[in-house]
């Protein structure tokens, strides 16, 4: 018993988590085979340029590798279909669908990458081992080493429930969107990461804590750990510390003379197979950017040309996000014939909102908007280039870098808010208005970068530092009576929000009651997809018998159902800090920061 304990406290101690990662099996090649399914038999290669991106694991048979010159690959395999994959964008909606699909098991998610997520099942497996009987437990898919003795800390049960979640997740991926992937299983995300590729393709591996050690010693180079870059290695290399077995025996006082302590510590850890990093759940991306390389472009024409397509490609992408950008970036890499070398310049700059507007929730841009974009591009090209001299180009790029941020997450009342009323933009709102009307005091524009997070029902983001120069929206605004007295006009989206400001389109809601007593129909209820249309239903009896005399009835029953049950909860019991009890465990009588109750706040 003693030396069971032992062995569990030599190395990484704790195993309390459970991690999946995901990859999905030749992601492109199997995109492209989805699309065409007379691909599915036949060696595929997905063609970048002369490269082959990746291959179906037809063509693997053949010796076509990752990352292949398209000539080597036609050399082993002179039956190769190519199928062009420049273009990203079923990848993209591909990658997203099968982080979605994730999302199902309540859990959290980090997207890695197109085709990786990790999956922290933790709290999960918790409450499944409430309800089972713990010593019936087996093991999906296969197992790196089998354990030579149970670890007392009840890791080795908690990962085979792992390991049925992870088959689970990876059927729900088939069933549903066709992609076969392979999922590795550890009590860490290091270990899961590299586990998971163990049985390629279309498989599932599980490593218990105490094989860490060994199974690290497998990868040879240290290149071959995650977290450990180009750089790193080289000044390991330089410490002829090259192989891990090399690092795992370097005394931590001995790397601490060459890295920083923390870093020193870091990679000891790695090299044991060792690793804290939490999950953290995936939001929308900071940036949202294109890359185009070539072989050189010297005229500044050429250049307009190459900028010109990318916007046209990620005016879609942006489409496809829906957040409003508010900042573009140009990345140029010049080649330096005197050094015979390359190396990467960008500049950006703020963008005006208003060259994008959102009609029935979709991002558009006029011609007239992408000369705008157009014309920035080129000023900060300018900017990087000195054109009086000859310049040489290997590739331009352009990306949208900060957005106008709003909280997103499903109880979100922005969110509602924004996808329900159709409206006029409060960015055209001429500044002659009538001050006497109720103003507010919206700061439009995010100068920091976006930090979104699209799933999560956190606080309302941070309001950001007010940007120097806001010279394209008033500073204070105010409202025409009549879009007072019908306060649903607002386009509450294109606004950026914080707490108080919400508080004040709420009351501006609420108070509309004063002005329109008569109920009419809700352009909310107006715009209700399909979709919603059991939320019609509840709409349509979701008379509020219970509600205080503030809240305008109207406002109250064009919420959704889980609102209105949270609110109505909220309100015949005050004293409950709850108000109602949601379907997942894990919320069950725990308020949320987010609720939607500290919205509906009686006016003084
Ligand atoms: N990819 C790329 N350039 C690279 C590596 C990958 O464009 N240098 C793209 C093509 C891949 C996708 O990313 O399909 C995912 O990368 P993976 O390394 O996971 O490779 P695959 O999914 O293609 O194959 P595997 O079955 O080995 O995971
Ligand atoms: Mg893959
Ligand atoms: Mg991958």
């Amino acid at each position: 018993m003693d030396t069971s304990i032992s062995v569990y406290n030599e190395n990484d101690s704790e195993h309390s988590r459970c991690i999946i990662h995901m990859d999905v099996d030749c992601f492109y090649a199997q995109v492209e085979m989805l699309r065409k399914p007379m691909l599915r038999n036949v060696p595929l290669g997905i063609q970048q340029k002369n490269i082959v991106v990746t291959s179906n694991y037809e063509a693997r048979k053949y010796g076509v590798q990752k990352c292949m010159l398209v000539s080597d690959a036609l050399k082993v395999c002179p039956n190769l279909t190519l199928v062009n994959g420049e273009d990203l964008h079923d990848y993209r909606t591909a990658s997203s669908k099968i982080f979605t699909a994730l999302l199902g098991w309540k859990c959290p998610v980090e997207k890695l990458g197109m085709d990786e997520n990790f999956i922290d099942v933790t709290n999960l497996i918790q409450e499944k081992l409430k309800t089972m009987n713990e010593t019936s437990v087996t093991l999906t898919g296969h197992i790196y080493n089998e354990p030579s003795i149970e670890c007392p800390c009840g890791c080795h049960n908690r990962l085979r429930i792992a390991s049925q979640i992870a088959s689970e997740m990876r059927k729900k991926v088939y069933d549903e969107l066709g992609f076969t992937t392979c999922t590795g299983i550890a009590h860490n995300k290091l270990l899961a990461k590299l586990i998971c590729p163990l049985h390629k393709p279309n498989d599932q591996t599980t490593i218990f804590p105490e094989h860490a050690t060994s199974f690290m010693l497998s990868l040879t180079s240290v290149r071959s750990i995650p977290s450990i870059g180009t750089k790193t290695t080289e000044a390991l290399i330089s410490q002829k510390i090259i192989t891990v077995r090399d690092l795992q025996e370097t005394p931590l006082e001995e790397l601490k003379k060459h890295f920083s302590s923390d870093m020193a510590v870091r990679l000891k850890a790695l090299s044991l197979g060792e690793d804290s990093t939490p999950v953290k759940q995936s939001g929308k991306p900071l940036s949202i950017g294109l890359e185009d390389s070539f072989k050189t472009v010297s005229v500044k024409s050429e250049v307009e040309d190459k900028f010109s397509a990318l916007l046209q490609r990620l005016l879609v992408l942006v489409r496809e996000d829906g957040r409003i950008p508010v900042s573009l970036r140009v990345t140029l890499r010049k080649k330096d014939a005197k050094r015979l070398s390359s190396h990467r310049e960008s500049r950006q700059s703020q963008i005006s909102p208003s060259i994008f507007s959102l009609t029935n929730g979709v991002l558009t841009v006029t011609d007239a908007g992408q000369q705008k974009l157009l014309a920035i591009a080129m000023r900060l090209f300018n900017k990087l280039i000195d054109l009086t001299k000859p310049f040489h180009l290997t590739l331009v790029g352009l990306a949208f870098t900060k957005f106008q941020e709003r909280m997103t997450g499903r109880s979100s009342i922005v969110n509602y808010l924004m996808n329900d009323i159709s409206v006029q933009s409060v960015l055209n709102l001429s500044n002659d208005c009538d001050t006497s009307a109720t103003s507010m005091d919206y700061s439009a524009v995010s100068p920091s970068s976006s930090t979104t997070t699209d799933h999560s029902d956190g606080e309302v983001e941070p309001s950001p530092k007010k940007p120097k120069k806001v010279n394209w929206i008033a500073k204070r605004r105010c409202l025409a009576k009549e879009e007072v007295a019908s306060p649903s006009k607002l386009k509450v989206g294109e606004l950026r929000l914080n707490s108080k400001e919400l508080e004040k389109v709420s009351e501006l809601r609420l108070n509309s009651r004063d002005r329109s007593l008569t109920p009419r129909a809700s352009p909310a209820r107006e715009n209700m997809s399909d979709a919603s249309d059991s939320m019609k239903d509840v709409v349509e009896d979701g008379a509020c018998n219970v509600c205080p005399s503030y809240v305008d009835k109207e406002v109250f029953s064009a919420l959704p159902d889980d609102m209105q049950q949270e609110l109505k909860a909220m309100w015949k019991n005050p004293s409950s800090s709850a108000g109602v009890t949601r379907s997942s465990p894990r919320n069950v009588n725990k308020p949320k920061s987010n609720s939607i109750r500290k919205y509906f706040v009686p006016h003084k």
